[in-house]
């Protein structure tokens, strides 16, 4: 590499105490240090994207790299990032990123590696690993979107798109933006397991967002009208706010899709992110049950939540059906493989790893362990995920709890109200593992 160059971005305002630390001391700091770094200073506030855009525009060597500031290379970081790039000139390569401990700045590898992904409301998310990238588990594999922040593009490519649009405004989108452009306009994009780059999570914020309303929905209708054809619907459908949303002007965008004779949204999701679909449905899938759960073996009993709060530990009742008795006892085992009082956000939740342990209700988070609940039609059970168990019950006490699921015991058995056999038939390929 022949330079580096630093775009400072002018995070803070004149107004907070410590704004001086990016100008003179930053600038004194490169002139007696790094000999090599360059730093351009904005003449306003004007966010990641456009600071990197204007670090771009003077950068002069064949392949231009994106860090954050909270960032540390890691040892011999820099030629697996290179390589792919060698080969084909539009291949961006994004490192590993890694973990440094914001209190103590210890340093831990995050994981050993997912491809990039997204949900319909533009959260970023992560896919497995493909068998064939587990076969060559140092290998560059290639990822349907980049985090955000890391990696390597050759200064053609990254011109020959157009860069960042400029029209993104100080943070949110920029990374889907790229992505797709690389994928949808004849690139690819990789990440690669033996570059290394340890990153600051930080906890809070330091300083505040500018006052410019929501320039993340802005930025998000950008991508969605430029990029993502009819797939933009299931985004609005979750944001209808959205709509309502000015993009400003995407003249240039889309004639630079137009240009290049980039390829459909549509292509992207078949042939890239092909897998995203099952894991986060661009349309919800129905429920895969509702209604009353009501005990076999005390079958005047149901599970009854009474309309309480989260933590709230959750019991049997008399079943209220067709009668004029009070209770909550309607709820969904929903795509998301959790159950929930239907309407509410609060789901059925176990955390003690005892026998005999409360079920109780806590807000959702899509099902990971202590949520996830699985019907078995044929048995009858409610199982548990993690170490299975299912749901039990001493309907003399009306206490409800999980235990090792056993043949033979009756209080284990429920009957769910309406079953989707069709759903539950396909419970492997709907949702979460
Ligand atoms: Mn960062």
């Amino acid at each position: 590499m022949e330079q580096f160059i630093a775009a400072a971005q002018e995070l803070l305002t004149d107004t907070w105490n410590g704004s001086a630390f990016t100008k003179k001391p930053l600038d004194d700091y490169v002139a007696a240090n790094l000999t090599k770094v360059k730093v351009i200073h904005l003449s306003e506030r004007s966010g990641l994207i456009r600071a990197r855009l204007a670090g771009a525009k003077i950068a002069t060597a064949s392949v231009i790299i994106f860090l954050d500031s909270h960032t540390e290379a890691n040892v011999n970081w820099l030629p697996p990032l290179l390589e792919p790039i060698a080969q084909d000139y539009k291949t961006c390569v994004c490192p590993f990123i890694d973990v440094i401990q914001y209190e103590t700045f210890e340093y831990r590898a995050q994981d050993e590696g997912a491809r990039g992904a997204f949900d319909w409301e533009f959260y970023y998310k992560r896919l497995p690993l493909l068998p064939e990238d587990l076969e060559h588990p140092t290998e560059p594999f290639k990822s349907p979107v980049m985090a955000g922040g890391l990696f390597a593009i050759s200064r053609k490519f990254f011109w020959e798109l157009g860069g960042y649009d400029e029209g993104l405004d100080i943070w949110g989108g920029e990374q889907y933006e790229l992505s797709f452009k690389i994928w949808q306009c004849g690139g690819q994009m990789v990440d690669a397991p033996c570059s290394r780059v340890g990153h600051i999570y930080r906890k809070f914020a330091p300083f505040p967002n500018p006052g410019r309303g929501d320039f993340v929905g802005k930025n998000y209708k950008r991508v969605a009208e430029v990029w993502m054809d009819e797939y933009a619907e299931f985004l609005y459908k979750r944001r209808p706010q959205y709509r309502n949303i000015d993009p400003g002007d995407l003249t240039k965008q889309k004639a630079l899709r137009e240009r290049l004779k980039c390829k459909p949204f549509k292509w992207f999701m078949k042939e890239i992110a092909f897998d995203l679909p099952l894991k986060y449905p661009p349309i919800e899938p129905d429920d895969f049950g509702s209604g009353e759960v009501r005990s076999i073996a005390a079958p005047e009993l149901c599970v009854d939540t009474e309309h309480k709060p989260r933590d709230h530990v959750i019991k049997l009742k008399e079943c209220i059906k067709g009668t004029r008795k009070s209770g909550e006892q309607n709820f969904t085992l929903t795509w998301h493989k959790d159950v929930r009082p239907s309407g509410r956000t609060l789901c059925w939740d176990v955390s003690d790893p005892n026998d005999k342990a409360d079920v109780v209700l806590y807000p959702c988070h899509g099902s990971k362990g202590n949520q996830y609940w699985k019907y078995d039609v044929e048995k009858q059970w409610l199982i548990h995920g993690g170490n299975p168990r299912c749901l039990d019950c001493d309907p003399g006490a009306k206490r409800l709890y999980v235990s090792i699921c056993d043949d033979s015991s009756k209080t284990q058995k429920w009957r769910f109200e309406n079953i989707n056999l069709k759903m539950i038939a396909d419970w492997d390929d709907i949702g979460p593992p």
